[in-house]
């Protein structure tokens, strides 16, 4: 059924529940001298390309690729759009490697059709902390369809991500694949429910007015935790104990230091949003929340092209209830403007979902693994994981 993935390090279906095989890689580390230094062969009419990101032209050509090309919902009425400054983020995180953004051009005209990303990344199983690369951005032009490219694109990530002598890695993907670590779902919390109903991306209750659905979501003017605001440069230490500590309480996650924590946490303008509490008397940094900014395009609306939607990052809340830290961060959603804000039911985010008005979606978000298996398949509230 799957033709590829069968033939990959993978957990097999037919392997689900046999509790003798061991936790841990699925297949040793080869010596690097055998890993292949040419590229894996492309059908004729193809040519790799590692994109230089940091080239404003190739950075526009990814964009135009993802913009057009990448995930849409099931209705086809949304397709994410990826910003630029989210991409250069995205992917120039510490100790990335160049080589890891990899794209397909057409010989004849230079055209990028497909590409896939890998980023370095250490990420903790149970007690075990493994170098992986994280991949995303994975994407055929929509022309070049079923023609199994992907699995060449996949195959040659992972010859590169060998090349750095690492051999795990992580990812996410709406579809199923042998075999998810865990199936998380999507809520959402309107913040403009007039226009989220006009572009489809919701509806309006049973017995409800459009006046009455706008008071329910109403939200106060400005945050109101004492002491809540923006982090700042000076507050990566602190941040990055308290996300230590609660990070180490999940089966999966990403063990973070202080300079992943700067690149992953510092505010950046429309892409990244990060807030704590500091308490007025003690001075002390008790409470994180953030969020990650990736708007959708709408694809038939005559009013509207753009939907803007926030995505539950990291948060952490050891003083003020997570409840009212996501509260804060719901408002300061609002006041920028996002129509949305998301969240996975990841960590602890299900004591917050259903009194903070958020929603279920459909469509699933299934985590996997390569060349690592778990004991056990995770739920999602056993997951420490963001991937973007
Ligand atoms: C997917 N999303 O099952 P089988 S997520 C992985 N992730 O193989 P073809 C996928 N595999 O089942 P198409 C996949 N989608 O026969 C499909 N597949 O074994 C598998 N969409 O290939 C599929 N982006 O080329 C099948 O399919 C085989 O032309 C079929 O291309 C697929 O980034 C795709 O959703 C997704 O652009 C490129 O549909 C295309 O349809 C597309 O005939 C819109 O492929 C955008 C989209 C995916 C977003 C993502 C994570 C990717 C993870 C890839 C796996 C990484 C493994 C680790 C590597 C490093 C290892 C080390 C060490
Ligand atoms: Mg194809």
């Amino acid at each position: 059924r799957h033709r590829f993935w069968e033939t990959q390090p993978v957990g097999q279906f037919k392997d689900l529940g046999d509790a003798s095989l061991p936790e841990g890689s699925i297949e040793p580390p080869s010596p690097l001298s055998e890993v292949k230094s040419d590229p894996y062969p492309l059908p004729a009419l193809y040519e790799w390309t590692t994109c230089d990101i940091d080239d404003d032209a190739t950075a526009a050509e990814i964009y135009s690729l993802l913009s057009n090309n990448y995930v849409e919902d099931d209705d086809n009425m949304f397709r994410f759009n990826y910003s630029k400054e989210f991409l250069l983020w995205a992917l120039r995180p510490p100790g990335y490697f160049k080589s890891w953004h990899i794209g397909v051009r057409v010989k004849s005209s230079k055209k990028l059709v497909g590409f896939i990303t890998g980023i370095p990344a250490r990420i903790r199983a149970s007690t075990v902390v493994v170098r992986m690369a994280e991949v995303n951005f994975l994407c055929v032009h929509k022309k070049l369809r079923s023609k199994r490219l992907a699995p060449v694109l996949i195959k040659e990530v992972t010859r590169r991500v060998h090349r750095e002598d690492t051999w795990q890695a992580a990812y996410t993907a709406g579809v199923v694949l042998p075999t998810p670590i865990s199936t998380c779902q999507y809520w959402h919390r309107s913040l403009n429910p007039k226009k989220l109903i006009e572009v489809g991306f919701s509806r309006l209750g049973a017995r409800m007015t459009m006046s009455r659905t706008i008071r329910l979501y109403k939200l106060p003017p400005s945050p109101v935790i004492p002491g809540f605001r923006k982090m700042e440069i000076r507050d990566v230490p602190a941040v990055t104990s308290l996300l230590r500590v609660y990070l180490s309480k999940f089966a999966v996650a990403p063990d973070l230091d202080e300079k992943d924590v700067a690149h992953w946490l510092l505010p950046r303008e429309n892409v990244v949003d990060s807030f704590l509490v500091k308490n007025p008397e003690t001075h002390e940094i008790t409470d994180f929340c953030s969020f990650y900014t990736l708007p959708s395009l709408i694809l038939n609306n005559a009013n509207y092209t753009n939907l803007k939607a926030a995505y539950s990052f990291y948060n952490v809340a050891t003083k003020t209830p997570l409840l009212q830290l996501m509260n804060d961060a719901l408002i300061v959603a609002k006041q920028k403007d996002y129509d949305v804000f998301n969240a996975l039911d990841v960590m602890e985010n299900e004591s917050f979902l259903k009194e903070l008005k958020f929603g279920p979606g459909d469509g699933m978000l299934h985590y996997y693994l390569y060349n690592y298996r778990l004991r056990h398949a995770l739920k999602p509230s056993e997951l420490g994981l963001v991937l973007l």
